[in-house]
């Protein structure tokens, strides 16, 4: 790989983490409304994906969505307004973490909804099939996701159409708290793919270089015309499902074992200074950049104004 992609997939990567860190704290200070899920630990999976994908191609995210927004290049300043509830955020302070979309990026929206993503992606994915152009959409989902109907079904769809869609799904073990051994038949999720006639590849999601590659060529192929693919990334959250899960149901030594073994941060500064492709001198100082840019995207979004009850009523009713 070349540097300047290690760079910009590392910086992706110190961003997301420093945001969920940053919201963690955020929240905790009580200035959050609603809840957040961390994606912290899936970082490589969202900016090796996006890495490939410009502007005008779409993402959709979850309620997990923080890193695919970011990875589409979303504003950080507009992203703390709208979990800050500020008038300043992405759906004015109105929709919080689970909601922030960014049409200007391609990033369709997160979802609350479980699997909700998937068919708008795959619409999405039509709408490019029918004007003709080369864009391309992928959906963002876990594994719980996986088994919902609203996947097979857009599956079905997309294979049958040769939609240039890429379904990626983040098997991060654990759905709230179900764990993926319980949900599934099959060790391998990806091999579902053959049931819908598209290629199934399964990655390690701690390693950014794997994802990166792999959906290099997912996407690539979908934009020569040749149809949808699903990418499965094995992966795992450092934290519990939302803010403040007790996480009853996990050991100790596996919430505190995971953490330090599994962190896709520390292992691309490991490639990346084995591979001469930067200094750890040089990483610090996208470190220090990131936490920089975080810290006045945050005094940003403190100085908006609050979200006003006033205006609420014409945001939900159309008058024709
Ligand atoms: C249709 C639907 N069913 C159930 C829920 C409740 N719920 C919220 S998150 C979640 C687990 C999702 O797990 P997964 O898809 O693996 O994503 P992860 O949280 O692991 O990223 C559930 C069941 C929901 N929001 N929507």
């Amino acid at each position: 790989m070349e540097r300047p992609t290690a760079l910009d997939l590392y910086r992706v990567m110190r961003r997301i983490r420093d945001f969920e860190e940053r919201a963690t704290v955020l929240f905790g200070e009580g200035k959050l409304w609603g809840t957040i899920h961390s994606y912290a630990g899936e970082e490589g999976i969202a900016a090796g994906v996006c890495a490939h994908l410009r502007d005008d191609d779409w993402i959709t995210s979850t309620h997990r969505g923080h890193g695919h927004c970011i990875a589409k290049g979303a504003d950080l300043g507009r992203m703390y307004a709208e979990l800050l509830g500020r008038e300043t955020g992405y759906c004015r302070g109105r929709g919080g973490s689970m909601h922030i979309a960014d049409t200007s990026k391609g990033n369709l929206g997160a979802n609350g909804i479980v699997g909700g993503g998937i068919p708008i992606a795959t619409g999405a994915a039509l709408t490019a099939k029918q004007l003709g152009t080369d864009q391309v959409a992928v959906s963002f989902f876990g594994d719980g996701a996986a088994n919902q109907g609203a996947f097979h079904e857009s599956a079905n769809l997309a294979s049958i159409w040769k939609l240039p869609v890429i379904y990626v799904c983040e098997n991060n073990q654990y759905a709230e708290s179900l764990p993926v051994k319980n949900a599934f038949a099959i060790d391998d999720i990806s091999s579902r793919a053959g049931g819908y006639g598209m290629p199934g590849v399964r990655v390690n999601g701690r390693d950014v270089r794997a994802v990166y590659d792999a959906a290099g060529e997912l996407i690539a192929r979908a934009r020569r015309g040749e149809g949808p693919a699903f990418l499965v990334a094995d992966t795992y959250r450092h934290e519990g499902h939302y803010y403040g899960d007790p996480r009853k149901y996990q050991s100790k030594d596996e919430i505190e074992g995971w953490k330090t073994r599994f962190d896709p941060l520390v292992d691309t500064r490991a490639w990346i200074t084995e591979a001469k492709l930067a200094t750890a001198a040089e990483l610090d100082a996208i470190d220090a950049e990131v936490i920089e840019e975080a810290k006045r995207a945050v005094a940003w979004a403190e100085a908006g104004p609050p979200a006003s009850p006033i205006s609420l009523p014409g945001d939900v009713y159309a008058s024709y």
